[in-house]
């Protein structure tokens, strides 16, 4: 029976080196490091995801700050407030929790996101740094699983790894991270023929679906460690993954359960993101500082 990869302690780990990197940068450079996270609406799920963002930051040192909007809030509305936050100082990273209400177009939100401060990892800009090997912001989700799966202490260069979804929030980006580790990585979605076989070939198994308990027991090479991503509600409403866990992990040597497995990764690994975007923020107009010439680029902040 394979053991289980406990995300809620891995978390803590995660949010102790953050709260030690804000004391260091609270003392270098006078100031936390800000994170604000906007809620357009009152999707439950939503509201409790955001508050724990907020609470997660401030506890950790982080000025955290919750912007909730009504439902009806138009687009424009929307724009306008990522906009006045790019302009922001103190604001070193924004995120807008998804899902958006219908009338309000994702794409156009997240392209309104200044890259540097995007620490959903979600423009484009990163994704395609994330893609092409260059520093980027890298979405919460499938970093927080790369530590797991560090974790567990599996070797993954050569390794054969599947990722059971494909969408730009996970399992694209978490595909992009196994490759830079140099697993063999891949990607099964909908449309894929015969997924239980392909993922019997996993090394490391990735399910990010968003079916209750697809993934089963014998979906599982013996041995291999199984990464569970999704958030389901059964028929009693009660929380579910996307793989069938006791089944799973009778096969597996290292599991996540759902809930305490990546859900609490993805929150400590936003705060991560925030220190690493205020940081690379400082760096940046330092560099400006520094070369006269092209100080012009940020409208010529001078601090
Ligand atoms: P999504 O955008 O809905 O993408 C789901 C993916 O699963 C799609 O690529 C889809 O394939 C594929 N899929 C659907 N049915 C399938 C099937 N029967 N066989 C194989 N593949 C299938 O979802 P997401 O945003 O990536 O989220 C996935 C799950 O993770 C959800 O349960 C979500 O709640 C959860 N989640 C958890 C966290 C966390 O922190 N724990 C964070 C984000 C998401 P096609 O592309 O072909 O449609
Ligand atoms: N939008 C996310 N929408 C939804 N689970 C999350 C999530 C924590 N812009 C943007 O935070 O990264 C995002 N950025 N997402 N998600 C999902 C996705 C977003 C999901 C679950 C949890 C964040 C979480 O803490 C707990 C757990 O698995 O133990 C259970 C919490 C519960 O519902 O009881």
């Amino acid at each position: 029976m394979g053991n289980i990869l406990d995300g809620k302690a891995i978390a803590e780990k995660v949010r102790a080196e953050v709260r030690a990197d804000v004391t260091s940068f609270v003392a270098e450079h006078g100031r936390a490091p800000g994170l604000t996270v906007v809620l357009v609406g009152e999707d439950p799920a939503s509201v409790v995801y955001t508050r724990n963002k907020e609470k997660s930051a401030k506890e950790c040192g982080i000025a955290g700050t919750l912007l909730r909007l009504p439902a009806d809030t138009p687009e424009a509305e929307v724009l306008a407030l990522v906009a006045k936050l790019n302009g922001d100082d103190a604001v070193d990273g924004i995120l807008v929790q998804l899902p958006l209400p219908r009338h309000v177009r994702e794409a156009e939100v997240l392209r309104a996101i200044d890259p540097d401060k995007d620490v959903d990892g979600f423009h484009a800009l990163n994704a395609g740094r994330l893609a092409t090997g260059q520093p980027a912001l890298v979405p919460c989700t499938p970093t927080g699983c790369m530590r797991l799966i560090a974790e567990s202490g599996v070797e993954l260069a050569g390794a054969r790894a599947v990722v059971v979804g494909r969408s730009n929030i996970v399992g694209k980006p978490m595909a992009q991270l196994l490759l830079a580790k140099h697993a063999t990585v891949t990607i099964a979605h909908s449309r894929t023929r015969d997924l239980p076989a392909v993922c019997r070939e996993a090394d490391v198994l990735v399910a990010a679906v968003g079916r209750a308990e697809m993934v089963r027991g014998d979906w599982v090479k013996p041995g291999a460690v199984v990464i569970d991503v999704g958030i389901n509600r059964d028929t009693n409403g009660k929380l579910v993954g996307d793989v069938a866990f006791a089944e799973a992990r009778e096969r597996a040597s290292w599991i996540t359960p759902v809930p305490g497995g990546v859900g609490p990764m993805t929150i400590a690994c936003l705060l991560a993101n925030t220190v690493a975007a205020a940081r690379a923020r400082t760096a940046a107009r330092r560099g400006l500082r520094e070369r006269p010439g092209q100080r012009g680029l940020h409208g010529g902040a001078r601090r």
